[in-house]
């Protein structure tokens, strides 16, 4: 699917979204998942590629055919299969929605969730010009978010940051680096304490969780892991080694909504605050993304925008758009959402059906 506007990071450029859902059927009950891999491994090492074949070879023969008795089954089965967590989480989302579906209730409620409406913020690319950026933080302020992040890079970053703070003093603001620095950059990052940031977003190599303990006592700035967090005993660890103070969650990045409520168990036994991610999901994984992000422990402004800002037709209806900042929780059976069959159909590139 088309975006509306370009999405720069610090790893590369999107302008089209594509997408592989997963839909499972059992006694005329559906359940969707999305699979919120990329199609280059940039921001994960899983593309949509591999995804497909792990899919294929190793997780859709564990529930095609298979009598199982909740969602948490599939995730002990599947734990012989290593690493691939953003499969797995597609598969397991499915069987949440699934499985809700079937008992009537909607997957807010059956995660454990008590919101009726969530707080969004937004997650800006890195515009060709400080003037641009404020432009778009201004927007998008307008549009009643509450959270502004920019992503950053080296050479991104300060003159963006001097001229958002200088036009919008106060807004909550936090930057996200996708890894792009390392610790010799640690007194650059460190200066950019003058800025209020609520958080930085993994300013260090995706997979590193020492250093970022280092860079932590060098800057008041708390810092906030995404990459570097795949399961809730990576939170312990970063926890303990004090590499972080607010956690980015996203349910396939962990493997799941299993694994996210660990992850959520965690946070809130330390008081740390939590918020949802988000991967420019469609529908499907957005719909999973507010029902997580219902829980009490998500107590930060999560990167679940409404969907007409960045797809002129959703796959799903009704449409997840926030207002003034809040995003209503579906309370409909399941995600509370329906594929769009016909938008579906014009941007479907290829189908594939499993049986026992
Ligand atoms: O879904 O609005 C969104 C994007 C949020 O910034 C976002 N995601 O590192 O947090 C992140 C990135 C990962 C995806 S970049 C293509
Ligand atoms: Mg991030």
């Amino acid at each position: 699917m088309p975006l509306k506007f370009r999405f720069r990071t610090s790893f590369g450029e999107m302008t089209l979204k594509k997408l592989l859902l997963l839909e499972l059927r059992s006694h005329g009950v559906v359940g969707w998942g999305e699979c919120v891999a990329e199609e280059a491994p940039f921001y994960s090492s899983e593309t949509i590629a591999s995804a497909e074949s792990i899919l294929r070879g190793f997780l859709l023969p564990l529930v095609v055919g298979k009598d199982l008795s909740s969602p948490d089954a599939f995730d002990t089965m599947a734990r012989r299969v290593r690493g691939n967590r953003m499969a797995k989480g597609c598969v397991e989302a499915a069987l949440q929605d699934l499985f809700a579906r079937a008992a009537g209730v909607s997957l807010s409620k059956s995660l454990g969730g008590t919101r009726a409406a969530i707080e969004v913020g937004v997650s800006l690319g890195i515009s060709p010009t400080p003037e641009a950026t404020v432009e778009n933080v201004g927007k998008h302020v307008a549009q009643g978010y509450r959270r502004i992040k920019l992503k950053i890079e080296p050479g991104a970053d300060v003159d963006r940051l001097a001229a958002v703070r200088d036009a919008f003093p106060d807004i909550t603001l936090t930057v996200d680096a996708n890894a792009a620095y390392t610790l010799d950059d640690a007194d650059h990052l460190a200066s950019l304490d003058a800025f209020h940031l609520d958080y930085m977003e993994q300013p260090l190599h995706h997979e590193d969780i020492r250093q970022h303990a280092e860079l932590a006592k060098r800057m008041r700035t708390p810092i906030c892991l995404d990459e570097s967090i795949r399961s809730a005993d990576d939170v312990r660890t970063a926890l303990a080694l004090g590499a972080c103070r607010v956690v980015n969650v996203k349910i396939g990045r962990v493997g799941g909504h299993r694994e996210a409520l660990k992850i959520h168990a965690v946070a809130a036994a330390a008081g740390v605050p939590l918020w949802c991610g988000g991967m420019l999901e469609a529908g499907v994984g957005r719909a999973h993304n507010v029902a997580i992000a219902s829980l009490p422990g998500f107590t930060k402004p999560g990167d679940t925008s409404s969907s007409s800002r960045y797809f002129d037709e959703d796959i799903v209806e009704p449409a997840l758009e926030a207002e003034g900042g809040l995003m209503p929780v579906p309370a409909g059976p399941g995600t509370g959402v329906h594929l769009r069959h016909d938008v579906l159909a014009r941007v479907t590139t290829g189908l594939e059906e499993f049986r026992p």
